[in-house]
C-alpha cells in the first residue's frame, strides 16, 4: 500500500467506521471497565466529535487528552479525528511542569483528563494561556469543568466526518530528547492506515479474528498503532488495561481473562515476567498466538527463555514515533533473535558514516530510514527538525550493523540517550535532578545493563565537601530522584567517585564511564 492509494480526502476515523457496515456488533473493545461494540465505538466517537464542535473546535485544532488506557480515551481519540482535530495523547507519567511545556507547546485549546490525572495538571493549569476548556473522565474536576458522561450525553450518534486532507495533521505526541524541552512529533492521517497495512497486515499477520493486547500505552504510538488503530483497519478487537503495566500478575490476569491472541510488550516487560516463578502454569496464556517487543533491544536470551517457557514466539521490531511504527522487523517465520530483523516492504534503510556515506556491510554506522510515514517536523523546533527529517530520509539516531543476510542489529545511540523500560530518559534530566539535592556537589549519569542486559540509569556522584559517601545516603539520593521526577527514571546504582572525567573545557565524558563500565 501507498499513500497514493487512500483518496486525497481521507479522515483516519474510517479505520473505526468502516467496520461498521461489516461488523457492527462485533465487539471492538473489552477492559474491566467497558465492553464496546464497533457500533457503539462509533457512536460514543460522533458523541465526542459532537462535543468538541460545541466548543468551537475547527479543523486543524489541538485537543488534548491525558487518560487511562480506556474506552473514554479511544472514543476521544477518534472524536477528535472526526472532526479534524489534532489528538495530542499525553504521556500520563510526566510532572506538572512537563504537562504545561506540552499543552502550551501543542497550543491545547481543550483539554480531556481522567478525574486521576487532574492534579499533575491542577498546579499548572492556570498558567496556560490556550487551554479554555478541562473536559473531565470518570468525575468532577473544578466547579464548571464538563464532566465527560453528562458533556456526551446529548449529542446525537451521528455526526459527518470533516473531510480532511489525507496529509492533514491528526495526532500529536511529545518525545524526550537528550537537552531541553521535549519534541511535539505530528502525524498525518494518511500515517494511521499506512502503518497499519505495511507492518501490522503485511509482516505481523493481523487479521480480524484477532484480539491484541499492549502492555505498551495508548498514549505510545507503539500503544496507538499496536493496540488500537492495526487491530481495527482489520476489524480485530482490542483489549485495555487502565492500570500499570509494572504489574506483572494484572497483566497475566488480563490475559487470562479477556483471552487475546497478540500481546506487545517491551523488553523489560518480557524479563520481569519471567522473573516470576511459575507463571507459565499458575496462568491461562493459551490464547496468545504471537508476541512481538519493541522500545529498546530485545536480547536474544529472553526470547529463548520466553519460547521454552511459553512456547511463544516474539517478534522484536524497531520503531519510533517520527516514523509512527516499526520499520525494520523480524517475522512470525523468520526469526533471529537479539536481532531488529530485516527491513519492512515500503520502507527503505541505510547505515551511515558521520560525512553521510553508507558504510561496509558489517560495519556500524547511524541509521536513516525512508518510508511515506515519517514526521516532517519538530513542532516549534526548525534547528533539530533540520538535523532529524533530512529531505526523504529519517535520521533515526541509533548505531546498527546488518549481518550477511540482511538481519539488523542494534549497537547503541549516537547521543546519550537512555531507553528504560522503552520509554526515553534524558541522563541530563537525572543529573539535574541529583544536583539540585545538597549533597551532590557534581554527577553524570550513564546506561549500564541489568542481570537481563537491559539498560537502567546509573549516577557517579561527586559529593559536596563533608558528606560521607553512606548508604544511607545513596537511598537517600534516589527517593530523593523518585520524587521529582517520573519513577522509571531514577538511578538504579549510584556510585561515589571524587572527580568525574572531563574534556579540556569541562564537559564530562560520559563515553568514559561507559568504557569503564564495559
Ligand atoms: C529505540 C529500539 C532497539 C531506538 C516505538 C515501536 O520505541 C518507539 O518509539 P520512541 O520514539 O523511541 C524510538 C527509539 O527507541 N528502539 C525502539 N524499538 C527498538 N531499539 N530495538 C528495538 N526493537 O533507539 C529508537 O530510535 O519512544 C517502537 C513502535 C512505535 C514506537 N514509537
Amino acid at each position: 500500500m501507498r499513500a497514493s492509494d487512500l483518496p486525497l480526502t481521507y479522515n483516519a476515523v474510517s479505520i473505526l467506521e468502516h467496520n461498521l457496515a461489516s461488523r457492527p456488533d462485533k465487539v471492538a473493545l473489552v477492559s474491566a471497565e467497558r465492553e464496546l461494540t464497533f457500533a457503539a465505538a462509533a457512536a460514543e466517537a460522533n458523541q465526542v466529535g459532537g462535543a468538541l464542535r460545541r466548543l468551537g473546535v475547527r479543523q486543524g485544532e489541538t485537543v488534548a487528552l491525558l487518560g487511562l488506557d480506556s474506552a473514554e480515551w479511544v472514543c476521544a481519540y477518534f472524536g477528535i479525528l472526526k472532526v479534524g482535530g489534532v489528538a495530542l495523547s499525553m504521556n500520563t507519567l510526566l510532572t506538572p511542569h512537563e504537562h504545561a511545556y506540552i499543552l502550551r507547546d501543542g497550543r491545547a485549546r481543550v483539554l480531556i483528563v481522567h478525574q486521576t490525572l487532574l492534579p499533575a495538571v491542577e498546579p499548572v493549569r492556570d498558567q496556560l494561556e490556550f487551554l479554555e476548556h478541562v473536559v473531565v473522565i470518570g468525575g468532577p474536576g473544578r466547579a464548571g469543568d464538563p464532566v465527560y458522561a453528562g458533556w456526551i450525553a446529548g449529542e446525537p450518534a451521528e455526526l459527518a466526518a470533516e473531510p480532511t486532507h489525507r496529509d492533514d495533521l491528526c495526532c500529536l505526541n511529545y518525545s524526550s530528547g537528550t537537552t531541553g524541552e521535549p519534541k511535539g512529533i505530528p502525524h498525518a492521517h494518511k500515517d494511521l492506515p499506512l502503518t497499519a497495512a505495511l507492518w501490522g497486515v503485511n509482516v505481523l499477520g493481523l487479521r480480524a479474528s484477532d484480539r491484541t493486547f499492549a502492555t505498551a500505552k495508548l498514549f505510545f504510538t507503539f500503544g496507538t498503532g499496536g493496540n488500537l488503530i492495526f487491530p481495527w483497519h482489520v476489524g480485530a478487537s482490542v483489549v485495555l488495561m487502565a492500570g500499570p503495566p509494572r504489574i506483572t500478575a494484572n497483566v497475566l490476569e488480563t490475559i487470562q481473562r479477556f483471552k487475546p491472541t497478540l500481546f506487545y510488550n517491551a523488553p523489560t516487560g518480557y524479563a520481569a515476567t519471567l522473573a516470576q516463578p511459575d507463571f507459565e502454569t499458575r496462568y491461562d496464556l493459551s490464547s496468545l498466538r504471537l508476541c512481538v517487543s519493541a522500545g529498546e533491544a530485545l536480547p536474544a536470551p529472553i526470547w529463548q527463555a520466553w519460547k521454552e517457557r511459553t512456547g511463544l514466539s516474539i517478534i522484536d521490531g524497531i520503531g519510533c514515533t517520527e516514523n509512527y511504527h516499526i520499520f525494520i522487523s523480524n517475522r512470525p517465520d523468520e526469526i533471529r533473535p537479539g536481532s531488529s530483523g530485516r527491513p519492512v516492504p515500503g520502507y527503505e534503510v541505510k547505515l551511515v558514516d558521520e560525512v553521510g556515506a553508507e558504510v561496509p556491510q558489517g560495519e556500524i554506522g547511524t541509521l536513516l530510514v525512508k518510508g511515506e510515514t515519517a514526521s516532517l517536523f519538530y513542532v516549534h523546533q526548525y534547528e533539530r527538525s533540520q538535523k532529524t527529517f533530512l529531505g526523504p530520509w529519517l535520521n533515526t539516531g541509533d548505531k546498527y550493523f546488518v549481518d550477511e543476510d540482511g538481519y539488523y542489529w542494534h549497537a547503541g545511540r549516537t547521543d546519550d540517550m537512555l531507553k528504560v523500560g522503552g520509554i526515553w530518559v534524558s541522563p541530563v534530566e537525572v543529573e539535574s535532578t541529583l544536583i539540585s539535592h545538597p549533597a551532590v556537589l557534581e554527577c553524570a549519569v550513564i546506561g549500564r545493563g541489568d542481570q537481563s542486559n537491559l539498560v537502567k540509569p546509573k549516577a557517579y556522584v561527586v559529593l559536596q565537601a563533608g558528606q560521607a559517601p553512606t548508604d544511607a545516603l545513596r537511598e537517600e539520593l534516589i527517593a530523593y530522584c523518585r520524587e521529582q521526577m517520573a519513577d522509571y527514571k531514577r538511578p538504579r546504582w549510584i556510585e561515589f567517585v571524587s572527580e568525574l572525567p572531563k574534556t579540556a573545557t569541562g564537559k564530562i565524558q560520559r563515553f568514559r564511564l561507559r568504557a569503564g563500565e564495559a
